[in-house]
């Protein structure tokens, strides 16, 4: 049997939430990383694309499996390497809660942090504050969730944590999280930046990012 192949580059939030799925379940030996650098325009080779026709990463193929989702790979990472740990989706109710705030991040909150990314990338902005409600309105979402629960899903780390962490430590290039609007969200946010796997999975794509981001605005945030 073959090792499962992750195609990847981690200036992208979604694989981000990979890599910190990857690390929280301690499976990094039992994947096969394969770079597609989007900044050299890699994603749109033909040899990926036939992989992968939305020319978008992540991707993960485990023999004739592709997903090319990253909400679906965290789902069938935690139901392939999950059981035994605290990421097993195994329970109904938490399995749903989790997918409810997946496609919160895959038809919300990614989208926006997208939008606004590929306006930034195309010098379609003057003024990035012009372009902030739409986010601020995401994580007043957030807020409200993180109101009745610990994590962004229920009272426990889950990927749906992952999934939310990669885009908001994105957008924060370009919107501070702010403790007296957000103080629910800052708190979690903190949190999440403690584990262990945090900055090696994250915050280095992250920062690789941030500086593309900021030489289009000229800023030095
Ligand atoms: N819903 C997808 C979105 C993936 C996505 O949009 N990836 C971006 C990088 S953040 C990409 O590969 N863009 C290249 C392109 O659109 O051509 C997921 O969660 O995996």
């Amino acid at each position: 049997m073959t090792n499962p192949v992750l195609y990847y580059d981690d200036v992208s939030p979604p694989v981000r939430s990979v890599l910190l799925t990857m690390a929280a379940l301690n499976i990094d030996d039992k994947i096969n990383k394969h770079w597609i650098h989007l900044f050299g325009a890699a994603h749109l080779r033909r040899d990926f694309v036939e992989i992968n026709p939305l020319h978008t990463v992540p991707v993960l193929k485990d023999e004739e499996l592709v997903l090319t989702d990253s909400h679906a790979i965290l789902m069938y990472l935690c139901d392939v390497y999950g059981p035994g740990t605290k990421f097993t989706l195994d329970d109904p109710k938490k399995r749903a809660q989790v997918l409810n705030r997946l496609c919160f991040n895959n038809s919300v909150f990614f989208q926006r942090d997208a939008e606004l990314m590929r306006k930034i990338f195309r010098e379609e902005i003057n003024e990035v504050s012009d372009h902030l409600k739409p986010i601020e309105e995401a994580i007043d979402c957030l807020e409200i969730y993180l109101n009745s629960t610990k994590f962004v899903a229920c009272d426990e780390l889950t990927v749906a944590d992952f999934s939310i962490v990669a885009t908001l430590s994105t957008l924060e290039t370009v919107c501070p999280i702010s403790e007296s609007r957000w103080p629910k969200v800052k708190a979690w946010y903190e949190e999440m930046q403690r584990l262990a796997y945090y900055y090696e999975a994250n915050q280095v794509g992250l920062s690789k990012l941030r500086a593309k981001v900021n030489h289009k605005l000229h800023v030095g945030y």
